[in-house]
């Protein structure tokens, strides 16, 4: 017997069930027994404590670390970091072990039958008992452990499955992913049962063409397979004929033996519909095994979608084209249970994703709940699977550590095992930011064999060369390259495979600037296929605020509102080392709400694209790859007012002109779902393309009126505002300013408050004119600012100088309070939701309305936000006090929230802010792009903010 197999890295399981594709997860009653539901739990200070009487309750499946039954053993959060420190196998003293334990009764019908107990997942190692006696052991906290337990079982008395969890083992260093570390088991618990002759793995080959191969392997408990056993296989229920020629030629090549049998079954499907991730076609795939008398053994179903997958020069091709992959990074996230996820919540992520213009997932870091590929068949999502490899503080030791090489191909071996039947999965990943070594090409050299069918992809392996690392990367898939690195590279000749990046475009905050700019470059330069965001989930955790727990089991979903909790981040258990708010870097809030964000890459991947032809046509492009048209519907917004239209009948990638159907300066094409579709009922919204065919009306063009009333400080008054304008050369740094150094450099610049000196006031015969200088460390930044009464109207110009010193700074602009009283507000710019210079493509110009207060999107750490680009016109009401007019002439860049950036930049969570009653307004005359700096590239030179002259005017009424 092996002592420790915790710390010994060279073990990755004992006596577990080979991994398999046989379905048994969704088999009836009668052959499957649920164990979820109230185990018994004690949580010991280390595996080598024993077990006690002291049993509380706990939810199975369910991590400890977010129940109450976890004690003082809480969420942690680190991403490279080890939370602990020295080398990967000198586990803490301190490792909680957590000793599950519950009854149960096998059925009198499985008497005689073999029984196979099912851990869908345990982290980080799990030991299992039943009624004392050891079955089995594993690691890989992301694939089920399976054991063989039927001698070890009473059929017809009470039985007890004991579950051991240890929290830190050697494996520990080999999932070091960036997320929060949790401990249990976090996915269900089951029994299955099987006739002693069984199928032990399925295999399916289905092509586009409507070929279709299936391997099914026979096994058996004894030690010959028993006279007589067959297999019927049927695909919609039409059989499936069993290829002889095959069995022949096994026969010929000694491949059989006594107890094992792998019989091929081989038919082509008439006119199929391939599947891809507009055309997800399924079919169902039946297989039997019975005995001699024709009594059944063993049954599987199957869903079957027929695809070829293959890698053409620089392109990948689904089907034969060339797809985009326009793809997110998912975990297996819940902000309740940390860990577990039900079917119906993937499910919402994928409808989400799917009507967000998402194709593609990859399964970042690891291989996510197996439901999510079954979702992914049927809704239409490609999916990079990637093994649940991640080695990021001890990368370099280990990915070339003899010890680590049984678990680098183990987990690679059992995830393809699982899920090489789903069609959805069209790439696989080695994992991820693991250095590159020895163990990579071990598990790419049994990959590339086991399945000759999919391309494989891993990072490290072109990290460093992007021509390089041909045995570990079918795919050039680097993470945060800038926009000219990836468009140099597909240019410079050198290309050799395609270019999808594994990462890319952190969503951290308020982020994701630039990537109207990535996809117009992705779509232009042949070799460049796309990426995935990072990523999907802000891993918030419910936080009790009355106590500090994670809200756990007890809470009630919706409840966030419930002002006793909010969402953590790292350190907010107490957990140390942390790595603080880098876990909420989604496209979604940890409620699933998505972000402004998620417009943008909507309207990017809209399926309908137009353009201004000239001669009053507008060109109509189907940007399909699979499909007509004829599945949406649309209709013309003139400049606000719906004509109704019929989409021309288009295949994919096809155009039409259409004429122009009215005049307008913003013609807008409403693209929704027409007909019913799996992750979408008609009526939901896809995309709005728009083009400008008139310029806006432009200045203000005022230069009549009487001098506007200024305070002996040179200070605008006016009766609507609570405080008076002045000059803003700073924002609340978003994450992306904070992490990516800008926000520091601003504050030692002086931009967060500079002095300002008055230098002359002059009332001249038509205007107010006051000159000021603001102090910054990059020297004196002029002001003008002229203001003019023209019929109980304000009208203001400014001026600003930037020294050459302020080459980058978050913004230029105005800044004032609206007094208490104003709860709404409409504009005339993008909209609805928050846009900035660099993130607008996804909001539409148009005329808007909404309540001041959901004006502000609140990112986990309170940041810039609320942002409306390009606004020409802005008015505020209320109840009980006159509506305020303001006027922009330009369009710019406006925000109207309950904060000002001071506020804002001094809350670490939401509950520390109030809300003020009046309303903070900025107007700015150039405000700075977001970037993605927080991880990756920040944004590009032409949204920047430089030195110079900066003119704008505006109006208040
Ligand atoms: C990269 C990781 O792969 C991902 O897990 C996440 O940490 C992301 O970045 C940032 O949020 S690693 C990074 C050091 C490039």
């Amino acid at each position: 017997m092996v002592e420790r197999i915790w710390d010994t890295p060279e073990i990755t399981g004992w006596r577990r069930v080979p991994a398999h594709a046989v379905r048994h997860d969704l088999d009836g009653p009668d052959r499957r027994l649920s164990l979820d539901g109230t185990w018994r739990f004690q949580l010991l200070g280390n595996p080598e404590q024993a077990a006690g009487d002291d049993w509380t309750g706990i939810r199975v499946p369910g991590a400890w670390t977010v129940q109450d039954a976890g004690g003082d053993d809480l969420p942690h959060y680190t991403n490279v970091t080890m939370p602990w420190p020295g080398a990967p196998l000198l586990l803490p003293e301190h490792n909680p072990t957590g000793v599950y334990e519950r009854d149960f009764d096998v059925p009198a019908a499985w008497a005689g039958r073999r029984i196979v107990l099912h851990v869908g997942a345990a982290e980080s190692v799990l030991l299992a008992r039943v009624n004392g006696v050891e079955v089995g052991w594993g690691k890989d906290s992301h694939l089920a452990g399976e054991f063989d337990i039927t001698a070890a079982v009473r059929v017809g008395q009470a039985n007890t499955v004991r579950l051991t969890v240890i929290k830190w083992s050697d494996a520990s260093a080999i999932e070091d992913q960036d997320q929060w570390w949790h401990a249990g088991l976090t996915r269900s618990v089951f029994l299955y049962s099987t006739g002693t002759t069984y199928l032990g793995d399925l295999r399916t080959v289905a092509s586009a063409d409507g070929r279709l191969q299936v391997d099914a392997r026979v096994l058996t408990t004894g030690s010959v397979l028993p006279e007589g056993w067959g297999v019927t296989t049927e695909l919609d229920g039409v059989p499936v004929p069993r290829d002889t020629a095959h069995e022949q030629a096994q026969i010929a090549d000694d491949r059989v033996s006594d107890w094992w049998a792998e019989p091929r079954f081989t038919t082509v499907v008439p006119d199929v519909v391939p599947w891809s991730d507009e055309t997800p076609a399924l079919h169902t795939l039946t297989v039997v095994l019975h005995d001699a008398d024709g009594a059944e053994l063993d049954r599987t179903e199957n869903r079957v979608g027929f695809r070829d997958v293959e890698i053409r020069g620089l392109d990948l091709l689904v089907n034969g084209v060339r797809v985009m992959i326009r793809g997110v990074n998912r975990h297996d996230f819940d902000p309740v249970t940390g860990r577990t996820v039900t079917a119906e919540q993937m499910r919402a992520d994928l409808v989400l994703m799917k009507r967000h213009g998402f194709n593609a997932v990859r399964t970042s870091h690891y291989p996510n709940d197996p439901v999510l590929l079954d979702l992914a068949d049927e809704l239409g999502l490609y999916v990079v699977d990637e093994a649940n490899i991640e080695v990021h503080d001890h990368a370099h030791e280990i990915c070339d550590d003899v010890r680590y090489l049984p678990a680098f191909v183990d987990r690679v071996a059992r995830m393809v095992s699982r899920d090489r039947n789903h069609p959805s999965v069209i790439i696989w990943s080695l994992g991820n930011e693991s250095d590159y070594g020895a163990n990579h090409d071990a598990a790419a050299g049994w990959l590339r064999r086991a399945d000759p069918t999919r391309p494989l992809q891993y990072e490290g392996a072109i990290k460093d060369n992007w021509t390089g690392g041909i045995a570990g990367s079918d795919i050039v898939c680097p993470m945060y390259p800038t926009l000219p690195q990836i468009v140099e590279h597909a240019r410079s000749g050198e290309q050799n495979r395609p270019l999808i990046m594994c990462e890319y475009s952190h969503a951290m905050g308020n982020s994701n600037g630039t990537l109207a700019d990535h996809w117009a470059a992705i779509e232009s330069t042949p070799g460049l296929q796309g990426g995935f965001i990072w990523e999907f989930w802000d891993h918030g955790i419910l936080q009790r605020l009355s106590d500090g727990r994670p809200a756990g089991g007890s809470f009630f979903r919706d409840g966030v509102a419930d002002p006793g909790y909010r969402w953590a981040y790292g350190g907010d258990f107490g957990d140390t080392p942390n790595d603080g708010t880098f876990c909420a870097d989604g496209l979604v809030f940890p409620d699933r709400t998505p972000k402004p964000a998620m417009d943008e890459h909507r309207e990017l991947a809209s399926p309908i694209r137009i353009s201004d032809a000239g001669d009053g046509l507008v060109r109509i492009v189907n940007r399909l790859g699979f499909r007509g048209l004829d599945w949406l519907s649309a209709v013309w917004d003139v400049d606000g007012s719906p004509v109704p239209m019929t989409l021309p009948d288009l295949g994919p990638g096809e155009e039409a002109m259409v004429p122009v159907p009215g005049d307008a300066s913003w013609l807008t094409l409403r693209v929704s779902v027409g007909q019913d579709q799996p992750w979408a009922p008609a009526g939901t919204p896809l995309a709005s393309p728009q083009i400008q065919l008139r310029p806006p009306v432009r200045a203000l063009a005022v230069t009549a009126g009487t001098p506007a009333e200024v305070d002996d400080d040179g200070l605008l008054i006016h009766p609507a505002l609570a405080s008076s304008p002045r000059l803003s050369l700073w924002r609340a740094p978003t994450d992306n300013d904070r992490i990516g150094g800008q926000a520091a450099r601003w504050r030692d610049l002086g931009l967060v408050s500079p002095s300002r000196r008055v230098t002359e006031i002059r009332r001249e015969a038509d205007r107010t004119v006051v000159e000021a200088v603001y102090e910054t460390a990059a020297g004196p930044v002029l002001h003008r600012q002229t203001s003019r009464l023209l019929q109980g109207v304000v009208v203001v110009q400014e001026e600003v100088t930037l020294p050459d010193g302020l080459d980058d700074v978050p913004r230029v602009g105005t800044v004032f309070h609206v007094r208490a009283g104003y709860d709404e507000m409409s504009w005339f710019g993008h909209g609805p939701r928050d846009t900035y210079p660099d993130r607008h493509a996804g909001g539409p110009v148009g005329a808007y309305d909404c309540r001041i207060d959901d004006a502000f999107t609140p990112y986990l750490r309170p940041q810039e936000s609320g942002g409306r680009h390009g606004v020409q016109r802005l008015s505020l009401t209320g109840p009980d006090v006159p509506p305020v007019e303001l006027t922009t002439g330009e369009p710019r860049q406006v925000s109207v929230t309950r904060f000002t950036a001071a506020d804002l930049d001094t809350a670490a969570h939401h509950d520390e802010l109030t809300p003020r009653a009046e309303a903070v307004v900025h107007l700015d005359a150039a405000h700075r792009g977001l970037g993605t700096a927080s991880c990756g590239p920040d944004t590009l030179p032409q949204y920047l903010v430089t030195a110079g002259v900066y003119r704008w005017e505006w109006s208040l009424g």
